[in-house]
């Protein structure tokens, strides 16, 4: 009997050790995996945080920086509407700003803790997407279009019917961007790229099948492939094309004559973010025109901030990747939050991918 409690006694011990050194290793980690507290978690395109920047916030706001990256918002929206992703710094474009306002996903920003806001050209605020931009900042600006290898694509690409064109068939990639897809398909047919028309919807998909066996890889980071010379010609956008031609020289963009989709990327705070305060001091510095003027440097982006301009190199300020002239202008969508219709562009894009 003694013997039983003396044993049971230990038994106790040895559990409230285990208690013990079970608090130490937690302690451990959470020290040595880099004190959560004090790490920004970014998910963004590739290609929109730079090494540089990130690491130059570090070392100035004492935190780590991790980056994440995505093709397409509808990858994105999927992420953060799973539920809890820690992520405190998101990209969107200026429809899917829309989609996750009305889906209650984004937190709003604090101002007061956002003064560099008034360095955001005028031109850039006040959009359909966030009429007060009570949630998102202008980042970026660009459009879609074609990249192409000059000195293999011949003659000059005019039309997106070039994409179709079986002398490039395995030549060529095409954006994994449902919205920026179906939209190369409704601007050859003649139609909106935000068309809810469920007859020119079917005849996009039947074009984008019919497209298929032709395709190399559907790939949003088409400037890698470009660069590494996997394909000649891309359907690419405009910052991602003008990093291929610094790269490849003979690389050109164009913007088909039937027109194209043009975009706002954003920077926005999810509302399940873990360190928001931290969050808004990095969108702060973005907004400084040294940093942002670095930021365009790398992207190859336009700048949503007025004073970054002439911290810019002079080619960067007015180049035609990013600034076409007034008639391309002219032939330019936004992309616009169809909402029901969303399902329906979804399922169009399913079916092509699963051919
Ligand atoms: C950058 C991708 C640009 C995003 N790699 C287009 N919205």
């Amino acid at each position: 009997m003694s013997y039983l409690l003396i044993d049971r006694f230990s038994l106790h011990e040895m559990s409230k050790r285990y208690i013990f050194f079970g608090f130490l290793l937690l302690t451990f980690f959470m020290n040595g995996c880099g004190d959560q507290k004090n790490q920004l978690n970014i998910f963004t395109w590739s290609g929109y945080v730079s090494d540089e920047i990130r690491a130059e916030f570090e070392k100035e706001f004492g935190v780590n920086v991790v980056v994440d990256t995505y093709g397409s918002n509808e990858d994105l929206l999927a992420k953060i509407s799973a539920g809890a992703t820690g992520y405190d710094i998101i990209m969107p474009s200026d429809y899917m700003v829309s989609i996750m306002v009305k889906e209650n996903l984004l937190a709003e920003l604090n101002r007061d803790n956002i003064p560099n806001f008034q360095n955001i050209s005028p031109l850039f605020l006040g959009k359909y997407y966030d009429p007060e931009n009570r949630y998102s900042v202008p980042y970026t600006f660009g459009t879609a279009g074609i990249a192409y290898d000059s000195s293999k694509v011949s003659p000059n690409p005019e039309s997106w019917a070039v994409l179709w064109n079986e002398k490039y068939k395995n030549q060529f990639s095409m954006l994994d961007d449902q919205r920026e897809t179906l939209g190369t398909a409704f601007k050859l047919l003649g139609y909106s790229i935000n068309t809810t028309d469920p007859e020119q919807l079917r005849q996009a998909k039947e074009k984008l099948i019919e497209q298929k066996p032709f395709v190399k890889q559907y790939k949003s980071e088409a400037e890698e492939l470009l660069i590494a010379g996997d394909v000649i010609m891309a359907h690419c956008w405009s910052g991602d094309a003008f990093r291929a031609a610094e790269e490849r020289p003979s690389i050109r963009y164009v913007i088909p004559k039937e027109g194209s989709s043009q975009f706002i990327d954003t920077v926005c705070i999810p509302k399940s973010a873990p360190h928001k305060d931290l969050a808004e001091k990095f969108i702060n510095y973005l907004l400084r025109p040294e940093v942002n003027a670095k930021i365009t440097t790398f992207t190859k982006y336009g700048t949503c901030v007025l004073a970054a301009k002439e911290h810019l190199p002079e080619d960067l300020q007015k180049h035609k990747f990013i600034y076409p002239p007034a008639k391309v202008m002219e032939s330019l969508e936004w992309l616009k939050d169809q909402g029901e219709f969303t399902q329906q562009y979804s399922r169009a894009w399913d079916e092509i991918k699963a051919k």
